[in-house]
């Protein structure tokens, strides 16, 4: 006998950290809106974190200078500072609510989480469909969040379909569906695969997941190392499958991300490294642990990696980190005084649970 067909829903709040800021202060709606991560080189240096809708018509994305923003967006846009450990607080309350829906949920990230509801529906996709239905409307009921869901027999398929339903949308892929619904996607629909690969598989004449599986696996070898090319292979077939159990324990959390260009020149370097912390410290808030150490992450034009940690007392605030991070990333530059940047990283250790609080992995009924 056949088991059940699995089904898997995946959740992402749409625009998360730019809607939550529009739902607690509704004067701003309407308006284009940019969460920024301010890296206080001076009044308007950093990155855009989150932008709401009527931001990214004008072109505003995440990772963007503000500078860029600025010049890009109209006069009545507004402009807010990152208030990670409140994002954090209404991410644990979105979760809460999702995790009713099924015992088997990881939470992926700040505004993801993926549920395994083939026991909670019985294998049928009518009923994950009135489960995906209830989830949304409660969120916002209870939340005012909007978020798009996918369901599908398995994670990676789910997460495509809640990507192309963006935003408020609900995406469902029967087992029936995932040939059709696969081949027609961008290649770079598949997480993992952002725009740089996308790039370099057009090189190939690569640009739909139809002519990815079309690809030689020496091929997507050379292109991706043999790990990834695995996932490549299975992803674009609809076949990449994997248990949904929740996380063990963090041990260490980190970002790392590629400059513009390969530089020494700190100013460069600054906001690309406030972007990096602000992500760690955000992954950080959702796990509920401080840190007591810090380390700066720098990968070389060579794809050498350097790193230099210090320790740091828990708790220690974003600012405070900053200069520390500026300081050993001087250090480094100081010490290899011919090495280019290609990549910088920031990376939390030495790891401890808050006391006293809920812990979103630890989470059960
Ligand atoms: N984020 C960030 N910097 C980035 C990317 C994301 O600070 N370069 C933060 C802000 C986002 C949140 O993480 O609100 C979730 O990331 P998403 O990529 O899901 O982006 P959004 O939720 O903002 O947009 P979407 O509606 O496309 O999901
Ligand atoms: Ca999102
Ligand atoms: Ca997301």
């Amino acid at each position: 006998m056949r088991g059940l067909d699995r089904v898997v829903l995946f959740l992402d709040l749409d625009y998360f950290f730019a809607q939550v800021e529009e739902v607690e202060n509704p004067a701003y709606r309407g308006r284009p809106l940019v969460v920024c991560v301010y890296s206080g080189r001076d009044q308007s240096s950093g990155v855009v974190s989150s932008a709401n809708y009527e931001a990214r018509k004008y072109g505003v994305k995440a990772g963007m200078p503000i500078k860029r923003a600025m010049a890009l967006l109209p006069g009545e846009a507004v402009y807010l500072p990152v208030r990670l450990s409140h994002y954090a607080k209404v991410s644990e309350e979105v979760m809460a609510i999702a995790k009713r829906y099924s015992a088997k949920m990881r939470v992926e990230s700040v505004d993801e989480a993926v549920l395994d509801l083939t026991d909670a529906v019985g294998g049928s996709y009518e009923r994950a469909e009135e489960y995906a239905r209830r989830l949304k409307s409660e969120i916002l009921a209870r939340k005012s969040l909007k978020c798009s869901v996918g369901v599908a027999p398995n994670r990676v398929l789910a997460k495509i379909a809640a990507d192309a339903s963006k935003p408020d949308g609900l995406k469902i892929v029967k087992p029936h569906e995932v040939a059709d619904f696969l081949t027609t996607q961008p290649v770079n629909a598949l997480p993992g695969i952002g725009l740089k690969t996308r790039q370099r598989l057009e090189a190939y004449g690569v640009k739909t997941v139809a002519d990815l599986q079309k690809v030689e696996v020496g091929v997507l070898e050379r292109i991706f190392g043999e790990k990834k090319a695995r996932y490549v292979y299975l992803a674009a077939r609809g076949e990449f499958d994997e248990p949904i159990q929740e996380r063990g324990l963090a041990k260490q959390v980190s970002k790392i991300l590629t400059l513009k260009r390969n530089t020494r020149d700190m100013a460069d370097v600054e906001a690309v490294l406030a972007a990096c912390l602000s992500e760690a410290l955000l992954k950080l808030s959702t796990l509920n642990m401080t840190a007591s150490r810090v380390g700066v992450i720098a990968i070389t034009s060579e794809i050498k990696t350097i790193t230099k940690q210090v320790e740091i007392r828990p708790q220690t605030p974003y600012d405070e980190i900053m200069k520390t991070l500026k300081k050993l990333l001087h250090d480094v530059l100081a010490e290899n005084p011919s090495v280019m940047l290609r990549r910088v990283g920031v990376r939390l250790f030495g790891l401890n649970p808050i006391a006293g609080q809920s812990k979103l992995t630890a989470w059960s009924d």
